[in-house]
This record gives C-alpha cells, structure tokens and sequence, in this order.
C-alpha cells in the first residue's frame, strides 16, 4: 500500500510573515504612525486568519443564489448571500476597511494604513473588496460632489464602523453597448416632477446587493430630445431599496455565471422608472464619475499584488514541503530562479501601488502639490494595469509550483487563477487603462512632472551599487521619452498601436526608481541587502541577457526565493543565513 501524503502548504498572519510590505511601510510612514499601523494591521492579520478566512470558505462553499418568486407568486427579486459573506461585512465596518480612509486619523498615511488592511485582507476575503472598493469610491464622489444630505446620510453610512449601520454600494456603469465605450449608455433619466427617473438596462452590476449605487444616465429634455455620446450623461445617485425594503423599481433579470469571483453577487438588472438623485454638473457623468473609478482602480492594484503575493507564500511553503527526484523543492536551482523571479516582480507592483496610494493620502488631505496631483493621476491607470496582469502571470506560474493539485478546484489553487482573471478587465482593460495613460499625458500635461519625480529619485541617490542600476533607469526614460516624441509626427493611430507598451514599460520604469529608493533606505538604515537584490534583478530583467547563473547567483535566487535574508557587503563572501530568516528555515540555498 502507498503510505505517502503530500502536506498542504500552510499559512501564518498575512502581515508578519511578510517582509515586503512591513519593509514598505517602515520607509513610507513616521515612526509614531508606524507603530501604531503595525499594531493594528499585525492583530488584524490573526483576525484574517481566524475570523475572515473561514467566513469567506462558506461565502465560497454558498454562493450567491437568486430567488425570482416567494412560494405563493409574488416577484421578490431576491439575492440570497451566505452567512460567511454578511460576516465578512461586519468585519469590514468594524476593523474600518472603509472608514480608516475617512477618519484621516493618521492624516495623508491614513490611506496607507488603511490599504495595508486590504492587502492583508483581501486574499482571505472571497472578493468582498469589490463591495469595499466600490463603497469607498462612492464615499469619495459624495465627499467631493454630493451635497449636505447625501453627506450626512449615504457618507456617514458607507463611512462607519458600525454593522447595524454600514452599506456599500455598487458601481454601474457597464451596458450591454460597452463596458469600456461608456459614452453609449442607453438609460434614459427623466424629470417627473422633482424627481429623476431611470430606465433602462445595467448588463453587470458587481455587489448588486448593495445599498445603494452610483451609475449614468442620458438625461431626456422636456422636449424628448437627449444629447449623443458621453456629453449627454450626467451621474446619478440610486437607492436600491425604498423605506419599505421593496426593490426601488429594479428588477433583477439574472446573476451572471462568472468564471471567478463567484461569492460576488454580479446580476443585469432592468430600472423601471427607479428614482434617482443627480450628482455633479449635468453632461459632465463620466468626468464626475471617475473620481469613484480611480479609487477603485488602486483598489484593484493592491488586490492584484495582495493576491500574487499569498499565491507566492503558498508556493513557498510548498516548496519546503514537497520533494521530487531526491530533494525538496526548496533546494532546486530551477524551483528557487521561478519563484525568486515571482518576488521581484510582486516587489515592483507593491512599491508603484503603495507610492500612488501614497499620494492619494496627500491629495485628499489637500498636501499634494500639483505635480504629484498630476503624478497621481497618470500612476492610477499605470498601478492598474500593470499588476492586473501580473496578478494573472503570478497566479498561472503558483499553479504551476503545485504540478497537478495545482489544477485541482478542492485544493482550492484554480481559484487563485480565476479570482486574478477578472483583475485586467473590471475598471478598465488594459489598453482601455493605457489609452487613460496617454489621455493624462495630453489633457493634464501628466508626464513631465511624473518623469521629473522619477528622475529627482533617481539623483538622490547615494549608494555607489546601485549606480548601475540607476543608469539603465535613466536610459529606459529617455527611450519612454522619445517615444512621446515620435509619437506627436507618427500621429494617433501609431500612438494608439504603441501605448499599452509604453504603459507597461512606464511603470516598470517608475516602479525601478521606487525599488531602488527602497534598497537606498534599507541599507542605510537596516543594513539591508535584500531590497538591493531585489532592485537589481528588477532592473535587470527589463533587458535581460541569457547569462549562466554562477553560485552567487543561485544564492541570491534562493534568498528571494525562501524570504532569507541577505545581507550587505561583501557579497560573494556572505551566502543567505537561514538562522537568520523570519521563516522557519527548512531548505538549504540552491
Ligand atoms: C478588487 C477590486 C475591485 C474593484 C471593483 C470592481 C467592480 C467592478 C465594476 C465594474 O467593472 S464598473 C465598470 C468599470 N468601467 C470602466 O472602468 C470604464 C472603462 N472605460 C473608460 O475608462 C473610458 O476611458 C471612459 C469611459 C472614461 C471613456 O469615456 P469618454 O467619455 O469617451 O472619455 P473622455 O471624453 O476622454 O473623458 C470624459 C472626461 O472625463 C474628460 O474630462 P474633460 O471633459 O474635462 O476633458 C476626461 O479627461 C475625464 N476622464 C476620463 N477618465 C478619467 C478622467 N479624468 C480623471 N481620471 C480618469 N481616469
């Protein structure tokens, strides 16, 4: 009889057991501030472990069912959740996944403490960040366009800690003419006396349990005739359910049948007159509308790196575990470059998020100059589509590092892969996102100062081995440069056909500055080595030779591999200690 079972991999606090993060964070936040968001965000992490995990298994395990009909007839029109998936809300309210934002207790870091959580959170969370991303981007539309009653009724709600009180809210933009050509909305608003009413067909609408939800509408004259194109939208404020818990004139037609997200409730729904309250300057939807949209688009960067990231921990526990032709995983040359490259790009995608999320901490709290107002405002599509992608390419490659359980649903990997799929689609594909990097660039004038902050870092710094580094840097923003260049006599449509390239090398480029800002500070101030590699082969793979990987360069793999440290200098004299990891060290360097 066979006698041999695989070992699971096993996880521990999220936000203890991972380095590059917490190393992030001690740079990005004063020391008063730290202390305190690593207290909270380490307690957290034992609650994610404890509490949100297993809610989110019966989210999972109890998906979203809809109920057209009670027994006797009636049309209810109902989304039955699990309990797990009620559970995961009130423990958003209650740890302020939302709120934290809003509070501003830690003024501009405020945002930084709070999307610490939601890294922490987020893979554990069967997805609820959808409701959550939305919730904050409505707190934020209504926090700069709503007006006194909406602040003191939607804001408070979609801002509180409190269970009983909290909502979120959905976000619907997307029809059946396009999701990403929203200027073909075909709702049509109303005047019935005072009121707006909406009619017309939202063909996805993530979190369609949600309280309330922010969406477009064509608004008709009194004289029937409507305005073409996103001209003619203006954004409107809806109420799903009125005082007497009746749907407020919505019908749900379906829930949608997706390939991941599947504890998400996403339905198409029919508005039938349902009343509505308009938000921002008539015509001006979109313009006003995507004040909700670029925070949920920071929402999905961190989800995506938080998501690539708990898949590389899997992978790595797993590698200590499993053994092929002789030897665990872990003490294999092949295995240890694969996941060794996995953590640096996941370095690069956190670095870029938490920089733009940075930066929105500083805008909301009125710090931001205009520089990095407009820093911000060419990052958000760049974070965006950058690590959609990477979250997609980390997940396939995790699978991979578990052969055939990988592929196998009850061991719960396919979801990792099918959870990341959607990340590159929702809030904008990734050309759509590159088009948005190239509309920063022409009407907000977002480049200059955005390649000037990147080559500001760059001079500052002064540590002689990363000048190498920081050279090909500077050579890769003048090639982004003359790209721009080229780009105003080849015309449009040249500019078009080159702009998810140039999107995808500008944030890498941008991310490479951040990576080495980081290795600058750790080795001054920790005597750090390992953010130095991790900068170093970051750059490095941008225009990567086939090179044969001596000793040194297995042993570096085999640090970043295993989460070892690695220290300083000298460095050929100074193999990874595994005494010295934060992890119990199983495996031997390859
Ligand atoms: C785990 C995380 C979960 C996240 C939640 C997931 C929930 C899923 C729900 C959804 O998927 S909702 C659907 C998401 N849909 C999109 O993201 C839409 C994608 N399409 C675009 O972004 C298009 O580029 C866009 C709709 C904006 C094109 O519309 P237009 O009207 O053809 O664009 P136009 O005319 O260039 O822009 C109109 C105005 O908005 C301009 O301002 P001005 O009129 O003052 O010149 C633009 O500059 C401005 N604008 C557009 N995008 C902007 C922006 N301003 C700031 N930031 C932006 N991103």
């Amino acid at each position: 009889m066979n006698a041999f079972f695989q070992d699971p991999p096993q996880l521990g606090n999220p936000y203890t057991e991972d380095r590059l993060l917490a190393g992030q964070l001690r740079r990005l936040l004063p020391a008063d501030v730290l202390a305190e968001v690593d207290a909270d965000v380490t307690r957290f992490g034992e609650r994610v472990l404890h509490e949100v995990t297993p809610a989110a298994a019966d989210a999972e395990a109890h998906p979203p069912v809809y109920v057209p009909f009670d027994p006797w007839g009636r049309r209810i029109d109902e989304i039955q959740v699990a309990p797990g998936w009620q559970r995961l809300a009130a423990i958003s309210a209650e740890e302020g996944l939302v709120a934290t934002g809003y509070e501003r207790r830690h003024g501009p870091y405020s945002r930084l403490h709070q999307f610490a959580k939601l890294y922490v959170f987020n893979p554990s969370s069967a997805v609820f960040t959808c409701p959550l991303a939305m919730a904050d981007g409505a707190a934020r539309l209504l926090e700069t366009h709503g007006d006194a009653s909406l602040k003191s009724h939607a804001f408070r709600r979609l801002t509180t800690r409190d269970p009983k009180l909290a909502w979120t809210s959905g976000q619907w933009m997307t029809e059946r003419t396009g999701g990403s050509d929203v200027g073909r909305t075909e709702t049509i608003a109303r005047l019935d006396g005072d009121t707006w009413r909406l009619s017309g067909t939202k063909w996805f609408t993530s979190a369609t349990t949600s309280e309330m939800a922010i969406t477009l509408a064509r608004t008709e004259a009194t004289d029937g005739s409507t305005t073409a194109g996103s001209r003619g939208l203006s954004a409107f404020y809806v109420e799903t359910r009125d005082p007497t818990g009746q749907l407020n004139r919505i019908h749900i037609n379906r829930l949608k049948d997706k390939l991941g997200t599947r504890a998400l409730p996403t339905a198409e729904l029919e508005l039938d007159g349902t009343p509505a309250r308009m938000i921002g300057p008539p015509g001006r939807g979109v313009a006003t509308i995507v004040t909700l949209v670029n925070v949920t688009r920071l929402y999905n960067a961190i989800c995506a790196v938080s998501g690539a990231r708990r898949g590389l921990m899997l992978a790595r526990d797993y590698a200590r575990r499993r053994e092929a032709f002789g030897r665990p995983l872990a003490e294999q040359p092949a295995h240890l470059a694969t996941l060794a490259n996995l953590e640096i790009e996941i370095a690069g995608g956190l670095a870029l998020t938490l920089h733009a999320i940075g930066l929105l901490g500083r805008e909301e709290c009125g710090l931001a100059t205009a520089e990095e107002a407009a820093t911000l405002r060419l990052l958000t599509p760049l974070a965006k589509l950058w690590t959609g992608k990477l979250a997609v390419a980390v997940a396939s490659e995790v699978l991979e590092c578990f052969g055939g359980a990988g592929y196998v649903e009850d061991t719960g990997l396919p979801k990792l892969l099918r959870d990341a799929q959607v990340l590159p689609i929702w809030e904008g594909t990734t050309n759509v996102l590159s088009l948005d990097a190239l509309r920063a660039i022409d009407r907000e004038a977002a480049f200059g100062p955005f390649v000037e902050s990147l080559r500001q870092g760059l001079q500052d710094l002064s540590l002689p081995e990363l000048r190498p580094s920081a050279e090909r840097v500077v050579r890769q923003l003048a090639e982004l440069e003359q790209f721009l260049v080229a780009g105003a006599t080849a015309g449009r449509e040249a500019l078009e056909a080159g702009a998810r390239g140039f999107a995808l090398r500008l944030a890498r480029a941008a991310a490479s500055v951040l990576l080495l800002q980081q290795a600058q500070w750790s080795a001054a101030t920790e005597q750090d080595g390992r953010p130095l590699l991790l900068a170093e082969r970051f750059i490095a793979a941008a225009d990567s030779t086939l090179d044969m990987p001596d000793e040194r360069c297995r042993q570096a793999s085999a640090a970043l591999a295993l989460d070892l440290d690695w220290p300083l200098a000298p460095p050929a004299a100074n193999a990874p200690s595994q005494r010295e990891s934060r992890q119990p060290a199983t495996a031997a360097g390859g």
